[in-house]
């Protein structure tokens, strides 16, 4: 049997070679023999799939080395549980990361074939909502790069994030097929198949001289099967696994059912089975469809760790050493029913006791929140909980009365706090808090900024923190490089690389050899020669989809990132209106010419948000049909924000807006992208860019406004926005022009309760900040009428943001969280 022979034996593959003539004979080969098309009728789909199949097979090698090596050193493994992976495309990322660009390139062209005509017809996997799920493949991509051995585990989403399409300017809802065209990334694997149940009830075995065991009985149950997609690092040191499940029915038709003549009836369980992994749920939703989100949560959770515990018992006796070997890190809360899963795996199906299995568990599991806004704390009502899951709910009471008997007697804690640290929330209706949950079960707790984790010690965790003060902890976020600066800004990428040579491509913070061609004229010219190609591109991207022209000379102000009030689209909308205003009123001063750019997606049951996309789309029809304007400002909405569009306007940013309400993003991400391809953040001291802030240095970024103690101070004391708006003229000019329809004609009561809102409460601060908000744009506008100081300050931030590289954030979580 070759099962029985050692590794080092074992029959292996001839290696790949990596010389084009070859490879291009390899492309016809999966073209013949894997599509079944001749050359003459090849659709260009057909020569995508045929070219990652060939570039596949060179990571295959790799691969199956890394788990070998992971095996024979007995390596710690990391397991990184997230609901969402927002990938994008991955071919560019792969043949960069093993090093095969030009011979892959010109493979192709020896057989007619353009590399970025079919890399740009590859579909981004868009199984993420936002900066959430992006993280997490960055993290993938840095966790392979720095030789970490880690495997994502998620859902496979037949349909992920809606595509958005504008209808008169409102934002519609359209299903997303990535998988129209097959996915050549991906293995099916039938034999890791695993069944999940939901419902049923509890058997209790034994009791009084017995020990009491528990089975957990359930009613339905569905089949969850692994598909693995290999994820390699950069220079290929090590490719790890993204292993996502999709849902199966256990019977596939009910065939008697079939046969007496009910059709439909006879596939219903098996439709029921797959809807579980049909859709990402967006977040943000209403309460309906509360439940499917809480069965993909438990669904993918409860896969993942009979996966995990199996492959720890194939390789160790028990699970006393798991949390040695294995880190399970939660993305967020929506992992955070792994903490009960786990229990009940580790009591009712292997045996252990309660406290043997809990320190297990808390041993293993770390947690990361991602944010402190109480609407995306995660809790599910209880009667919920005890219908889909009652095994799991008897567990989450377990878990409670011994850590509420320990708060009380031990720490002395008073009632308040015990209601506080409760995993049930007994105000109102009873809801179990995930977030509890996932503190309760985890030895770390993370936030992903500085200034978050401070927040979540004062604030949501406040009394958890006191109970448990040595597990939160700062992992500020980062962004690979790899996709963030090499694949999306290749002309950045070949400038740094002649001024400062190859250092930084391997190690992100060799940027800062950079700094000193800030003050070098002729590098400059160059790194803005740079800057307007990738602005001509976005121009041309933005003529080609909507047929607006932009002019690649004024600067490029953008703004994107999922809708929220939060993030404040509004304040910049209302600003770009004040700014109308000013420009028609004084067309005398020197304006500086500029195009306000906007994209990002609303979740489809947010009404305000998806408002926002309406004014925004309003405001850029009437802006830009003005001939008083002469051009001087335009406003463009780009439709259906992406990973892939994102690598568009990034490096064509000249302006990054990050302009949150200060306490209320966490980390943020796009920052980072933005001012690592040079271009000057304009933002609020909030997330990461307090952080941003100290490596660049104050004086080559632009912040303005409150900061999150004043704005959690005015919530506290009550502000008055009315006196606000009174008191600044722009404001109040640019907010009633909004309000009384001067954008929308066609109805003019459109935004009047958007606007109310800032009137009545300005819980976001918009009228709060607008003046330090407006004054900064000014000052902006100085910057820019002086090139020489522009581009210094832009090589100065390209130059120190190598920190941010997600390859550092993972070094850290390697040592001080999961000990890999
Ligand atoms: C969330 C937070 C962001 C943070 C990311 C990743 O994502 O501040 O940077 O998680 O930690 F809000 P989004 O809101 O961007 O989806």
């Amino acid at each position: 049997m070759i099962n029985n022979l050692n590794a080092a034996d074992l029959p292996r593959p001839a290696p790949r070679s990596s010389n084009p003539e070859i490879m291009a004979s390899e492309i016809i080969e999966r073209l013949t023999y894997r599509i079944g098309k001749d050359v003459k009728v090849a659709k260009p789909h057909d020569w995508l799939t045929a070219t990652i199949l060939v570039v596949r097979d060179r990571i295959i090698d790799k691969w199956m080395e890394s788990t070998r090596k992971a095996y024979a050193n007995n390596s710690k493994r990391v397991y990184y549980l997230s609901l969402e992976f927002l990938i994008g495309r991955l071919m560019r990322d792969a043949i960069s990361n093993i090093g095969l660009m030009h011979e892959i390139r010109d493979a192709l062209s020896s057989l007619g074939v353009d590399l970025d005509v079919i890399a740009g017809l590859e579909p981004d996997a868009a199984l993420g909502n936002g900066g959430l799920g992006r993280l997490a493949a960055c993290f993938m991509e840095s966790m392979a790069t720095v030789d970490i051995p880690a495997y994502g585990y998620g859902i496979r989403y037949v349909h992920g994030l809606f595509r958005q399409q504008m209808a008169d300017g409102w934002q519609v809802e359209l299903p997303e097929t990535w998988l129209a065209h097959g996915n050549p990334w991906e293995f099916e694997r039938r034999e890791s198949s695993y069944e999940v149940g939901f419902g049923g009830s509890v058997e209790t075995i034994g009791g009084y001289e017995d020990p009491q065991r528990f089975v957990w009985k359930p009613a339905e149950r569905v089949i969850a099967m692994a598909y693995d997609t290999p994820v390699v690092g950069w220079r290929g040191t090590r490719v790890n696994t993204l292993r996502l499940w999709s849902a199966q029915p256990i019977d596939p038709i009910l065939l008697a059912a079939f046969n007496a003549g009910d059709h439909i009836g006879a596939l219903r369980e098996s439709n029921k089975a797959e809807s579980l992994t049909r859709v990402l749920y967006p977040a943000d939703a209403t309460p309906a469809g509360q439940e499917l989100r809480l069965r993909q949560e438990f669904f993918f959770s409860s896969a993942s760790l009979q996966d995990i515990l199996r492959r720890h018992l194939q390789q160790y006796p028990d699970f006393t050493s798991l949390p040695e070997k294995v880190s399970i890190q939660l993305n967020d809360t929506h992992p955070a029913i792994s903490i009960a899963e786990m229990m009940r795996l580790l009591c009712d199906v292997h045996g252990l006791e309660f406290e043997e299995a809990w320190k297990i568990t808390q041993g293993t599991f770390s947690y990361t929140n991602h944010t402190l806004l109480p609407e995306a704390l995660e809790s599910w009502p209880v009667p919920l909980l005890e219908r889909l899951l009652p095994r799991h709910m008897q567990i989450v009471y377990a878990i409670n009365a011994n850590t509420l008997v320990y708060a009380r007697k031990e720490k002395k804690m008073a009632d308040q706090q015990i209601r506080s640290i409760s995993l049930i929330d007994e105000g109102g209706e009873r809801r179990v808090r995930m977030g509890n949950l996932a503190f309760i079960g985890s030895h770390s707790i993370n936030g992903v900024s500085a200034l978050h984790t401070d927040l979540m010690k004062e604030t949501v965790f406040a009394d958890l923190h006191s109970l448990y003060p040595d597990r939160i902890n700062n992992k500020t976020n980062g962004i690979t490089p790899r996709r963030w600066l090499m694949q999306c800004n290749p002309g950045l990428t070949s400038l740094l690389r002649e001024a400062i040579g190859d250092d930084f491509l391997d190690d992100a913070e060799k940027l800062t050899a950079l700094d000193r061609f800030a003050d070098d004229a002729g590098f400059r010219e160059k790194f803005a020669e740079v800057k307007r190609l990738n602005k001509v591109r976005l121009a041309n991207t933005v003529a080609q989809r909507m047929g607006i022209r932009v002019d690649p000379s004024a600067m490029f102000d953008i703004q994107i990132k999922r809708i929220h009030e939060y993030k404040r689209q509004l304040l910049n909308l209302v600003e770009t209106v004040a700014l109308y205003d000013q420009i028609r009123s004084h067309p005398e001063l020197d304006w500086v010419p500029r195009v306000k750019f906007f994209a990002g997606k609303a979740a489809p049951s947010y009404h305000n948000a998806k408002l926002i996309i309406k004014l925004a789309n309003d405001i850029a029809r009437v802006i830009n049909n003005d001939p008083a304007v002469r051009g001087l400002l335009k406003v463009v909405f780009v439709p259906n924000y992406n990973v892939s569009l994102a690598e568009i306007m990034v490096p064509a940013a000249d302006l990054s807006e990050q302009i949150s309400t200060a306490g209320m993003e966490a980390s943020g991400t796009g920052n980072m992208k933005f001012a690592l391809n040079g271009a000057l953040t304009i933002g609020t001291l909030d997330g990461a860019n307090v952080e941003m802030r100290d490596h660049v240095g104050a004086e080559n970024i632009v912040i303005f406004g409150m900061t999150a103690d004043e704005v959690a101070k005015a919530r506290a004391e009550g502000h008055n926005p009315r006196a606000i708006i009174e008191g600044s003229a722009e404001l109040s000019q640019a907010l009633s022009s909004i309000a009384s329809g001067v954008f929308s004609p066609d109805d003019r009561s459109r935004f009047a309760g958007l606007i109310d809102g800032i009137y009545n409460s300005d819980w976001f601060m918009v009228a709060a900040d607008f003046d330090a908000y407006a004054n900064a744009q000014r000052e902006v506008d100085a910057i820019w009428s002086d090139p020489d100081s522009w581009y210094a300050k832009t090589v100065r931030n390209t130059a120190r943001m190598g920190w941010f590289s997600s390859d550092r954030t993972i070094r850290q979580y390697a040592t001080e969280i999961w000990r890999a």
